[in-house]
């Protein structure tokens, strides 16, 4: 054997030997950039009892900074006018697909008192890029939730669909937002939101892909689990524990918000996610993804208190994409 042929075996034994190394026998958590703070599944539950207070629930915005911002324009006369009584709440899916993604992440974290975030499997899947930046070989490290819930590799819905599978776009975005950022938006987004209206006994949910009636019961083991939360459109109709994105992935498929007809609960939820449905309003649950990113519509309620009839309005505001 000549020195050269020599040598190649030997790079090749040593490339093979860190590889294996790095892969297998490092504890998780060894190859990460470092560790994001544990993400909420839900914020602290906000109660409203002062009658001038209002929520504005903004379907996904996806990069597009310039038809969130005309939104806000259009409705308050931009941030700096949206008074202590207003919270704006996104429900998820805003990064992405858009061009403008580093500007909403910028415009949540500098107005953090006003706007509440939630993730969307857009958002998951960049954090669970950002903390496996070798995803391509093998994905080690979860992202850890409150209520000790983890979401990891390979994670995969009833039907063995992969949920959130870091490509070459998610790895894009990291580059583009940098750690700290998405280390800070780890922070202040949660998964769900909850606002209980004391003024009139009902409760209204924010979430970016749904809830099942029972979830966020006082019986903590309801809880669907986060992937159901970020990314289910369909539900087992004779199992709500199986969810799924696709309908051909589960028996009895149907969507979920159909488990809400008829029930007789003081909740609404309000989720995006669903550009395919459209804008979805109906008695329980109010989906807002008009599909801003394909050039739709970016879509919004607010809600306010009426002192003449004693209700909670809910006025939906639109604008083009
Ligand atoms: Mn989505």
């Amino acid at each position: 054997m000549n020195w050269g042929y020599r040598m190649s075996i030997a790079v090749v034994a040593l490339v093979s030997v860190f590889v294996v190394v790095f892969y297998t026998v490092l504890p998780p958590g060894a190859n990460a950039v470092s560790p994001l703070p544990v993400i909420r599944i839900i914020s602290s539950v906000q109660r409203l009892t002062d009658p001038r207070e209002k929520l504005l629930f903004v379907g996904d915005v996806h990069g597009r900074y310039d038809a969130l911002l005309q939104l806000i324009d259009t409705q308050y006369g931009g941030i700096d006018a949206v008074d202590e009584h207003t919270k704006i709440v996104l429900l998820g899916d805003f990064l992405m697909k858009g061009p403008q993604s580093k500007e909403v992440a910028d415009y949540i974290l500098s107005h953090k008192d006003k706007i509440a975030c939630l993730l969307g499997n857009t958002e998951i899947t960049v954090l669970l890029s950002a903390v496996n930046p070798f995803y391509r070989f093998r994905m080690r490290n979860p992202l850890v939730f409150s209520h000790n819930k983890t979401v990891s590799s390979a994670m995969r819905d009833s039907a063995h669909e992969l949920i959130f599978e870091p490509k070459g776009k998610h790895r894009a975005m990291v580059s583009e937002l940098g750690y700290p950022r998405l280390s800070r938006l780890a922070e202040h987004c949660t998964i769900a939101a909850k606002f209980d209206l004391t003024l009139t006994g009902s409760t209204l949910y924010g979430v970016h892909a749904g809830m099942i009636p029972g979830d966020f019961s006082d019986d903590e083991h309801a809880l669907s689990s986060v992937a159901s939360l970020v990314n289910m459109k369909y539900v087992n109709g004779k199992n709500k524990t199986q969810t799924a994105r696709k309908q051909s992935s589960l028996p009895h498929a149907k969507r979920w918000y159909k488990l809400w007809e008829g029930t007789r609960s003081p909740v609404t939820v309000l989720y995006g996610h669903d550009a395919s449905r459209g804008l979805n309003l109906r008695k329980h649950t109010k989906g807002l993804d008009s599909g801003c990113a394909r050039g739709g519509q970016l879509s919004a309620l607010e809600y306010s208190y009426n002192t003449g009839d004693h209700e909670y309005t809910a006025q939906l505001l639109q604008v083009h994409c």
